[in-house]
């Protein structure tokens, strides 16, 4: 084969693919049009491909001056497409930035997973209330003796109380007419947390007892024969009555807000003198808690100085609690979980 090509030709023709690389590099308006401007100058049959064939044509002596050039122009062209591609890449990067706004004052599209049940949250504050006057929380078994849910609070065996009747029995044993109860039973209040914990521990003393209780009632609007109870205890020197009044007083104005407390006598086998607590409640008196001062007998039976100390104890049902205050009807409503009911609070 003759040859067809110059070295000035080849030299024309690198010069010329030089101005027509850069000015089309420059031009790219993307990193596709970039990417294919690569290939068509630089890849295996790309521009400089060519040029490096025809090369071949020259004599062996030109072949390197020509060499050398499209070698300085291939590194020129990547060098420029790589300039290009970065500051496509930047240009890019803002415009995307001076778009996308962050709109810090649109309304929040988060959806709460849930909230307290109000129950849970009524018995939360009546616990924050009593932590405030500086009450500890204590806590103790659901199933219980016939001891520490009766006896050790001087409810004499044949008290109505532990009928049958009344409390449900785990065990009844022997059960004949007139005969034993069973041993063990669900509790019907949570009075033997307290006398666990001052078997355990030594006066002065400052609990709270929440729990849950069971007695053997008919389901109907006020009744369910599981609910929930908080009872207080305090405990110490020269503690009297109207430490259990400023106390009691205190607790449920803090709950309902500022409104009128009145006691009124009452009994219980555990306190002497006793009281049921009403509140005014949107005009009506609605009896709300019992309390008293402990009965000597109750310390006596722990091995505790009714002499030397004395105290107070209270108990209420957090579901009339948690219905007073939101003016729930209905105590089933509080325990069927129907979401209609409960969103509302
Ligand atoms: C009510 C009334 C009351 C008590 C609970 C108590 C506990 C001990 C000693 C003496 Cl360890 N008393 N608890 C006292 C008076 C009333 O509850 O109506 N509960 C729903």
């Amino acid at each position: 084969m003759s040859a067809t090509i110059t070295l000035q030709q080849l030299t024309d023709q690198l010069a010329a693919l030089e101005a027509e690389a850069e000015a089309a590099i420059a031009a790219a308006a993307g990193t596709a049009e970039l990417e294919r401007l690569r290939l068509d100058l630089l890849g295996k049959k790309g521009r400089l491909s060519a040029v490096l064939g025809a090369m071949g044509q020259l004599p062996g002596e030109e072949r390197p001056l020509v060499g050398q050039r499209a070698n300085g122009l291939k590194e020129q062209v990547q060098e420029s497409l790589g300039a290009r591609l970065s500051q496509l890449k930047a240009t890019a990067l803002a415009e995307q930035i001076a778009q996308e706004r962050l709109d810090v004052t649109a309304p929040s599209r988060y959806v709460p997973p849930g909230h307290r049940h109000p129950l849970q949250s009524t018995l939360e504050e009546i616990l924050d209330i009593f932590a405030g006057l500086g009450y500890q929380m204590a806590d103790g078994p659901e199933v219980e003796s016939d001891h520490y849910n009766f006896t050790a609070l001087n409810i004499p065996p044949h008290h109505p109380a532990r009928d049958m009747q009344d409390t449900f029995y785990l065990d009844p044993g022997n059960l004949v007419p007139g005969g034993d109860l069973g041993e063990r039973l669900l509790r019907t209040h949570t009075s033997p947390v307290q006398i666990r914990h001052l078997e355990a521990n030594p006066p002065p003393v400052r609990i709270v007892a929440p729990g849950r209780v069971y007695r053997r009632d008919a389901v109907d609007a006020t009744h369910s024969p599981v609910f929930h109870q908080v009872e207080v205890l305090a405990l110490d020197e020269g503690l009297d009555f109207s430490h259990l009044r400023g106390t009691v007083t205190t607790f449920l104005q803090r709950f309902f807000g500022d409104l009128p407390v009145r006691f009124r006598a009452s009994y219980f086998p555990f306190t002497e003198p006793s009281a049921e607590v009403d509140v005014q409640w949107r005009g009506r008196w609605l009896e709300v808690m019992g309390c008293g001062m402990v009965d000597p007998a109750v310390l006596e039976g722990l091995g505790i100085d009714p002499e030397r100390w004395s105290g107070f104890a209270a108990g209420l049902g957090v579901e009339r609690f948690c219905m007073v205050r939101h003016g729930i009807d209905d105590i089933r409503r509080l325990h069927t979980s129907d979401l209609r009911f409960l969103e509302q609070f």
